[in-house]
């Protein structure tokens, strides 16, 4: 009888093929050979301009992109490369150490901000980038930590999750494009979608009240609170740069045009007539209370920064506490007993 544990000896090597034939005989290309490609991009920390410049030519912004990734989903028109594009800009202007900021994204059009740049970047499951971005902080104290994403993933899967670390103060910059829907999975509605505005699945109109971000980000404790649309790519660019400085908890809301859904639905025209109307149409108003600052279809949209205060973080916080706990005086005036 053969020795069956020794038959392994006599087993043929698996080998790998690069290509697969499917029943009718085309040859398939396999999946990793795509990731293959798609991942082909020099990390940023080792990137040289003489060697890297992608087969594009010199582009300013090669090092923070990542060719493999594109072309990129993004419709003609949408808003979402404008505002990434100010992204990388604050990133650029501000200098800072590649190594020292990470993006986190959720699901969705503007998700997909993860994969197209050349930072270390999340894209988490939908609604849980928050809670994936504080364990990050918590465990990297001296990282930027950015969460990139959308308006439904924000606030309706991961409305809870958003409430909570602003209570907590924890010291992430959240950036949501609101573009008022669902925009990747079909244009649904959002808790952002303005009364009366249609949606695919409010086609009369949609007859719940909307979320007001900055007021919801205020209300539950942000230190830090921006609105701007794609139009102001300056004063945006300059927002993401003093959040990403800020200590705490930021939200910077950013509007969005989106002509393939929600315009669309709400014959709103295209991307420029979105543009044309939010230069017709936004009051730049610093400090305004963010109750008067809601949104609505054919509404005025008050813009600008409307808080901007201090107070300790979570992590100032527990620190203190841990120091209570071994013993010693806490530093925080909120920490000392009464
Ligand atoms: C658990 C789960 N539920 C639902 C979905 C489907 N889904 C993917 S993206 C998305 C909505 C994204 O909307 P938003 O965050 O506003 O991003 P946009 O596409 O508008 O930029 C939904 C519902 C999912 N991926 N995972
Ligand atoms: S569906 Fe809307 S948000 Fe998504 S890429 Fe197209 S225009 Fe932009
Ligand atoms: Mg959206």
């Amino acid at each position: 009888m053969p020795n069956k544990t020794k038959n392994h000896k006599n087993k043929k090597p698996k080998v790998t093929k690069p290509h697969r034939v499917s029943k009718r005989g085309r040859t398939k290309k396999r999946l990793v050979d795509i990731h293959t490609s798609r991942d082909r991009y020099t990390p940023i920390h080792e990137f040289s301009p003489t060697r890297d410049t992608y087969e594009h030519g010199i582009h300013p912004m090669d090092q923070y992109l990542r060719p493999g990734r594109i072309p990129h989903i993004w419709c003609s028109g949408c808003g979402l490369g404008s505002i990434m594009t100010c992204f990388i800009k604050a990133v650029q202007e501000l200098d800072l150490d590649a190594s020292k900021i990470a993006i986190v994204s959720g699901i969705g059009c503007t998700g997909r901000v993860a994969g197209y740049m050349n930072l270390d970047t999340y894209h988490t499951t939908h609604g849980r980038a928050i809670p994936f971005a504080t364990g990050l902080k918590l465990a990297k104290p001296d990282m930027h930590v950015v969460v990139y994403s959308g308006d439904g993933d924000l606030f309706a899967i991961g409305g809870n999750h958003f409430i909570h670390a602003a209570r907590r103060n924890v010291d992430i910059d959240i950036i949501c494009v609101n573009n008022y829907n669902y925009a990747m999975t079909g244009g649904q509605v959002a808790p952002t979608t303005p009364i009366r505005a249609r949606t695919t699945t409010t086609p009369y109109g949609n007859f719940e009240y909307s979320f007001n971000l900055p007021y919801v980000a205020i209300g539950s404790g942000a230190v830090f609170v921006a609105r701007w649309t794609a139009l102001h790519v300056r004063r945006l660019k300059e927002t993401f740069k003093e959040a990403i400085l800020k200590r705490g908890f930021t939200f910077t809301e950013v509007l969005s045009p989106c002509p393939s859904a929600y315009n669309r639905m709400n014959k709103l025209g295209d991307g420029l007539d979105e543009m044309r109307y939010y230069k017709e149409h936004c009051i730049i108003k610093h400090g305004a209370d963010p109750a008067e600052a809601k949104l609505g279809i054919h509404k005025d949209i008050i813009v600008g920064k409307f808080v901007d205060k201090d107070k300790p973080t979570f992590m100032d916080l527990y620190n203190d506490e841990l120091a209570v706990v071994h013993g010693k005086e806490p530093t925080l005036e909120i920490s000392k007993k009464k």
